[in-house]
């Protein structure tokens, strides 16, 4: 998990700074400081799991197995990419490891994971659905609407919302009303607040909704509260008028940083000395760094492939 978590770390910031580079065409939203969430959760997961994400996605695709080097491409809009360079950050994909997709829709992907895990209760092969969502999305009617009939279908779906505190913009208490994790007592679904930043925490949370979930006792919402430490989305800092947080807010949250904290929880434990980790950081920027390199001269699709287009 830990290497995980440093993989989708390392890849992020391979992003963050081709963007700056000027070499990426279109928006991308990162997922610097979330990675607990997603690893603590697809640990869970086989490939016959399902998964739908957000267009904050890299992190969830890379936490359930999505190919690396298929997504750079994919970012770049290179006809390699995993979506064939058609669907571009917002919307990585791969089916035969059953991400069913990142989602520019906010809230989009909700009512797919409840179709997913409803296809896994008819085929009966214990396959479970996990929608990821974030603070801003939860006040989408879809969410009552997944609640809703998840519960009184006994549906195998994970509903986990990311508060990262802020929607876009605007901190969450200007946006949300009451606590997340209490919405799904209106429909008997149990729900958890979790410290999003343990991965320790998110394993367990995720571990007892999984479970539940294939036992055939249906849904679970877990609120992951977390922060992201890059913007809304990269660039944001050239359009906006003024600052929605301030420096030090982001500085004092990076004490919490889930991969320091995961770092520092392995060193205490005599797992791994501080060296091996540096070694681990080292190796995986490498691999980033070969897999971004090499999408960067991959050809870009044939305008012909529209019309044939078909995400695997
Ligand atoms: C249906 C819809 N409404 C509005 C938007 C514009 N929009 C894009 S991201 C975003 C904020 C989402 O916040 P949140 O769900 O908390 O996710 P986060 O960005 O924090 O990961 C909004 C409003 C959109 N893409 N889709």
């Amino acid at each position: 998990m830990f290497r995980r978590m440093m993989l989708i770390r390392k890849a992020e910031e391979r992003l963050a700074s081709d963007f700056k580079a000027g070499e990426l065409p279109g928006s991308v939203h990162l997922y610097i400081g979330q990675e607990a969430v997603a690893v603590g959760i697809c640990a869970h997961l086989a490939a016959s799991d399902y998964i739908t994400s957000t267009h904050r996605g890299h992190g969830h695709y890379l936490a359930k197995d999505g190919d690396l080097f298929a997504m750079f491409a994919e970012v770049r809009g290179r006809s390699s990419g995993i979506c064939g360079g058609m669907g571009g950050s917002m919307h990585v994909a791969d089916m035969s490891k059953g991400i069913i997709g990142a989602n520019g829709i906010v809230g989009g992907g909700i009512g797919l994971a409840a179709g997913a895990a409803l296809a896994a209760q008819l085929d009966g092969n214990g396959a479970v659905a996990v929608a990821f969502f974030g603070d801003g999305a939860s006040a989408q009617g879809v969410v009552s609407e997944a609640l809703n009939i998840s519960a009184l279908w006994k549906l195998p779906l994970i509903l986990v919302c990311e508060n990262n505190g802020y929607s876009e913009f605007s901190p969450t208490k200007a946006v949300i009303s009451g606590n997340i994790a209490d919405r799904g007592a209106a429909y008997g679904v149990p729900s958890v607040a979790v410290d999003g930043n343990d991965i320790a925490a998110m394993w367990q949370a995720a571990h007892e909704a999984i479970d539940r979930a294939r036992s055939g006792d249906g849904p679970t919402l877990i609120e992951a509260r977390t922060y992201r430490f890059h913007g809304h989305v990269e660039g944001e800092a050239g359009f906006l008028k003024s600052k929605y947080r301030t420096d030090e807010e982001v500085d004092e949250r990076r004490d919490a940083d889930p991969i320091k904290r995961f770092a520092a929880e392995l060193v205490s434990r005599k797992v791994l000395d501080e060296a091996e980790i540096e070694e681990i950081s080292r190796e995986i920027g490498a691999s980033v760094d070969d897999a971004a390199d090499r999408a960067v001269n991959e050809p870009w699709p044939d305008v012909s492939s529209l019309e044939s287009l078909e995400v695997r």
